[in-house]
């Protein structure tokens, strides 16, 4: 695991100030039910949440919420990016369904933004916002208004922001506008992001890194005790 010897190689203590609890949140983007549900279960009790995405809910139905917050609260990663009455549908979906937070596009602007938020509100859930992606391809166009979507994120009362492990001045950039708001980040790990990142987000993002793993629990483990360390 050549990716994971250079993630936890560096050294990450120098700099730290723990400022809050961090979360180590696992990707489930596996496209069969059975496979999801068994990597659940033998990772519930190390990671703090699941997020899902549409490889599992496309593939295994929206009822996959429901069961896997059973063992741990489910992010409903749908990245909702539509007009408002269908944006608030989506959300209103996923939070029947048991999901605990839902992913919205920041670039789709304030009414959308708001709509999910009403939706949120009747079952005390989580809405987090994308800010910019990971890839690179988030930096062509999202990283130009980035910064103003956290800044309206914060404004309109939304709960966290999703912000990129793969650029770490553009995720303290991110860090000083958004105050106080939960920042999780993806794409630690296979997408080359580190576990520095900790020292400016509430929480990771891993998928691959772990179930592709060729021992997904011991590999967990290594994620959650860095965590733990950025914890205290
Ligand atoms: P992985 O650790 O395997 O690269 O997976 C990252 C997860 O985070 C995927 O579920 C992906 O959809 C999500 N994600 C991302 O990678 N970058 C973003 O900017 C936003 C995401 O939600």
């Amino acid at each position: 695991m050549r990716v994971l010897k250079i993630v936890f190689g560096k050294s990450l203590f120098a700099t730290y100030r723990a400022e809050s609890v961090k979360e180590l949140i696992l990707a489930l983007d596996v496209e069969e039910r059975k496979i999801a549900v068994r990597i659940a279960e033998e990772l519930s009790d190390v990671i703090d949440r699941f997020k899902v995405n549409y490889p599992l809910i496309l593939s295994s139905g929206i009822r996959i919420i429901s069961e896997l917050s059973e063992m741990k609260p489910v992010i409903a990663d749908l990245k909702i990016a539509d007009v408002p009455h269908v944006s608030s549908k989506i959300a209103d979906l996923a939070f029947r369904n048991d999901a605990k937070a839902v992913v919205v596009h920041g670039f789709v602007g304030s009414d959308s933004l708001k709509s999910v938020m009403n939706v949120a509100r009747r079952f005390d859930g989580e809405v987090y916002v994308v800010t910019e992606l990971s890839s690179p391809g988030g930096e062509e166009f999202m990283s130009k208004v980035s910064l103003e979507i956290a800044k309206k994120a914060k404004e309109i009362g939304c709960h966290g922001l999703i912000a990129p492990a793969t650029r770490l001045e553009r995720l303290k950039e991110i860090r000083s506008v958004a105050g106080e708001m939960r920042i999780l980040c993806p794409g630690v790990g296979v997408q080359g992001g580190t576990l520095e990142v900790l020292r400016y987000a509430d929480g990771i993002i891993v998928g691959r890194s772990i179930y592709e793993a060729d021992n997904p629990r011991q590999e967990a483990k290594r994620f959650r005790e860095y965590v733990q360390t950025y914890s205290l």
